[in-house]
């Protein structure tokens, strides 16, 4: 049996994927999947243009070489980068309006408030950060695409949040097929504000250390159907709290509707459930409240079999391991 040095035994000898033990080893989460990048995914809007791949890819060699604990580099945003953002904040600010949960909204004045958020201005990652490390202790570092479930999720046991910094194409506004500025700054960051949904997904993100790769197969769908595409009760209405709804407005009115299926929240069913990377969801969740999720999801990860157990310390940002008798 070939081992290398990344496994980690346990004193009963099981064998442990490797996990960051501390946050600046979060350096090394960095292993990205590219089949929806625009130099590999043919129905990406920027494939045939190669002026944009080359920007995508500019922004994305900083975020390959940021090292944690170093400030987040600003993007100097074009004249073209502006007008789309312009165009995909209008709609989404009028349609979330209406449908975007109290948390998210609330959050959204802060950050137009202190942090930049407009119509005519990308805010800057190290602004966000900052913010969001006040609030909450959450905190954005650079991405240069979409991470594997492990390294995404591993940071978020930190409190860390991996955001990727260019932004879509041009000719497609209100689409990407991978994460964007758009889709991060717009979906994630207003909910990372919010004490209880931080500590919901830190929770997720503690569940999956060293996890099996089935195990990080169920927590990653589960994230799918709750910090992704989760919807929540607030005063007599159906309201989203997922990002993928609040930065896309066609899902978010097709999750509202008649058409999709919608299911009292359960992380056991939310779990296996098979999930939609490139169409809406046939089936949505919908839990009473953060609160409630949350207890839920405790009791699920409970659940969860590993030959140690793991907590955070918050005063030296690592993860005390201890071995289970
Ligand atoms: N990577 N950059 C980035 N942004 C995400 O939102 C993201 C990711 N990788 C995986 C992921 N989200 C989830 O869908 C789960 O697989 C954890
Ligand atoms: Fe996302």
């Amino acid at each position: 049996l070939k081992r290398t040095a990344e496994d980690v035994r346990t004193t009963k000898e099981v064998k442990v994927h490797w996990f960051p033990k501390k946050i600046s080893e979060l350096d090394r989460c960095h292993h990205l999947v590219t089949k929806y990048d625009p130099d590999l995914d043919q129905d990406h809007p920027g494939f045939t243009d190669p002026i944009y791949r080359q920007r995508r890819k500019a922004i994305g060699d900083l975020a390959f070489s940021h090292k944690h604990g170093t400030p987040i580099p600003r993007v100097d945003y074009t004249q073209e980068e502006i007008a789309t953002w312009r165009e995909v904040y209008s709609m989404l600010t009028e349609v979330n309006t209406m449908h975007a949960c109290s948390e998210h909204l609330e959050a959204f004045g802060l950050l137009e408030k202190h942090c930049g958020y407009s119509p005519d201005n990308i805010p800057q990652l190290q602004d966000v950060s900052s913010f969001l490390r006040e609030r909450t202790g959450f905190q954005l570092r650079p991405v240069a695409g979409l991470l594997s479930a492990r390294d995404f999720l591993a940071s978020l046991a930190f409190r860390v949040f991996q955001c990727t910094q260019y932004i879509r194409h041009a000719s497609s506004p209100m689409y990407s097929p991978e994460p964007d500025c758009v889709h991060e700054l717009l979906g994630h960051v207003p909910m990372l504000a919010d004490k209880t949904f931080a500590q919901f997904s830190q929770n997720i993100g503690l569940a999956s250390l060293g996890a099996s790769d089935e195990d990080i197969e169920k927590l990653s769908t589960l994230y799918w159907f709750t910090v992704e595409f989760g919807l929540c009760r607030q005063g007599g209405e159906v309201k989203a709290y997922g990002a993928g709804l609040l930065s896309s407005y066609g899902e978010l009115l097709h999750a509202l509707s008649d058409e999709p299926e919608r299911r009292e929240f359960d992380p056991e069913e939310a779990a296996v459930q098979p999930y939609q990377d490139q169409n809406y969801q046939p089936v949505y969740f919908v839990s009473e409240s953060f609160t409630h999720a949350k207890e839920k999801l405790r009791e699920y990860v409970a659940g969860i079999k590993r030959p140690f157990s793991v907590r955070y310390d918050p005063f030296t940002e690592s993860v005390e391991v201890l071995d289970d008798p």
